[in-house]
């Protein structure tokens, strides 16, 4: 697959029309629309089989990468074609909150046939990323989570762009799915894909332009796995940390020791120099249980762009406001173990037969639950300091919607400074998190291993409307 200036995985057509480009096709037109048709797909993981009953917005491909501009409304008509319900989230946008997709706390499902149109605008520029928030487990698990890309107001100066949608597949060695969830995993870390896939792909290569600079925009879909992730020899630089540029460049990783961490929800932008020279390889990993995992290659194709890392720049800072911590609310939120009951009935959105985690010692019963109230509620503008811990030996990415705060220290390491929606909390770690409530609505705040989410660690928070 050759990569080029403004290419993309995917495409949506203004036409309404979802449109997977062929490898290499070069697009210039940002469209201000689109149409998501969510419904059953089959594709083929393994040669020589066929996976059917995935879910995906087209039928024999993964979800469309989707590309808006800051501060240009963009419609998303969602149209459910499947016979359970859905809806969907636009993960780390601070949009309105009529347009977040959380049953029950923003809108009806959608039962089958029912389309909602969804009205993004987005003030922040960056890599963000979408999946339904109703069936989470089964229809994230069965293939629907697809890349959102915003553009800046002007181009940040690569040679190309690359979509990485890093996830795995629970599939057997013939391509058919097994049981998308165990017990042992909910209590635990999670239940690990046996598939690991980038792009749907199993250890995909992309062409990029000799000693050109590449894009990476590394988005971590996966409803379980952390990953660790390096690349080995390359000449690289982290610019962007979920959808938020980072204030200094800093060093990729090239190898697994200070491999970056990205929990599930949680996105990188990485700006790699390709070799110089035809044929020239850069391999990005990632450490895994067992030998370390490739998640692509990128090989060198043509004359050389003669690009050097140092003209890398950083990106404009997207307009989030400042906490003034000395005034701030604070709250403090205690991530744990529940004693296992019965899962209250959350509706017709889906839940894991077991309670296993609870906020405030409180198993919450999900998105979807009735009469659960806010776990905080803030005035406009308030600043806040949340003060999240940790008390399982299991990692937790933290993910709150709708708006972006700064973790500002934890207990167990130094803390770049860095905006974000979702913080990994590590075991028994405590992390301080700030933010300025300026986004008003119910913004659902849950751990992303969606069997956290889905047993017990889900809530959400108010803020107030004038
Ligand atoms: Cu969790």
């Amino acid at each position: 697959m050759q990569i080029t200036r403004r290419s993309m995985f995917g495409m949506i057509g203004g036409t309404g029309l979802v449109a997977a480009l062929p490898p290499g096709t070069l697009s210039k037109t940002l469209t201000t629309q689109a149409e998501l048709d969510i419904r059953s797909a089959s594709f083929s993981f393994i040669e020589g089989t066929t996976t059917e009953g995935l879910v995906s917005t087209h039928p024999g491909a993964p979800p469309p990468v989707i590309r808006m501009r800051k501060n240009v409304p963009f419609n998303v008509r969602v149209t459910n074609k499947l016979d359970d319900y859905t809806t969907m989230h636009w993960h780390g946008l601070r949009l309105a909150n009529a347009m977040d997709g959380v049953p029950y706390l923003t809108q009806i499902p959608l039962g089958q046939g029912d389309s909602y149109d969804y009205e993004l605008v987005s003030p922040d520029a960056g890599t963000f990323w979408y999946h339904p928030h109703c069936m989470t487990m089964d229809q994230m698990a069965l293939g629907l989570t697809g890349i959102l890309i915003v553009e800046e107001d002007s181009d940040p100066g690569f040679d190309a762009e690359l979509p990485l949608n890093l996830r795995d597949f629970r599939l057997d060695g013939k391509g058919a799915w097994i049981d998308l969830w165990t017990a042992r995993g909910a209590a635990r870390g999670g239940t690990l894909g046996t598939f690991m896939t980038t792009n749907w792909t199993i250890e995909p290569t992309y062409h990029a332009p000799a000693g050109g600079l590449v894009r990476l925009r590394v988005a971590a879909t996966d409803p379980t796995r952390v990953y660790k992730l390096y690349l080995p020899e390359a000449d690289a630089k982290i610019i962007a940390l979920d959808g938020h540029p980072l204030p200094t460049l800093v060093d990729m990783p090239t190898r697994t020791e200070n491999a970056l961490v990205l929990g599930p929800g949680q996105r990188a932008d990485i700006a790699v120099l390709v070799p110089k020279g035809d044929g020239k390889r850069v391999t990005l990993f990632t450490d895994a249980p067992g030998p370390p995992r490739i998640l692509a290659h990128l090989v060198s194709r043509g004359q050389s762009l003669h690009r050097s890392i140092a003209d890398v720049s950083l990106l404009p800072p997207n307009p989030v406001k400042e906490p003034n911590l000395a005034e701030a609310r604070r709250e403090e939120f205690v991530f744990g173990w529940s004693p296992e009951g019965d899962f209250p009935n959350n509706g017709v959105c889906g839940s894991l037969p077991y309670t296993f985690w609870s906020i405030n010692r409180t198993p919450w019963a999900g998105d979807a639950a009735q009469g659960v109230g806010p776990l905080a509620t803030f005035n406009l503008n308030d600043s806040v300091v949340l003060r999240l811990r940790n008390e399982s030996p299991n990692d937790h990415p933290i993910h709150l919607h709708g708006l972006a705060f700064r973790p500002i220290r934890s207990n167990k390491r130094e803390l770049p400074p860095y905006w974000t929606d979702t913080v990994l909390l590590q075991r028994e770690e405590t992390v301080d998190i700030a933010f300025v409530a300026d986004n008003p609505g119910d913004w659902a705040f849950h751990c992303h291993v969606i069997e956290h989410q889905k047993t017990g660690l889900a809530g959400f928070v108010r803020v107030l409307d004038g």
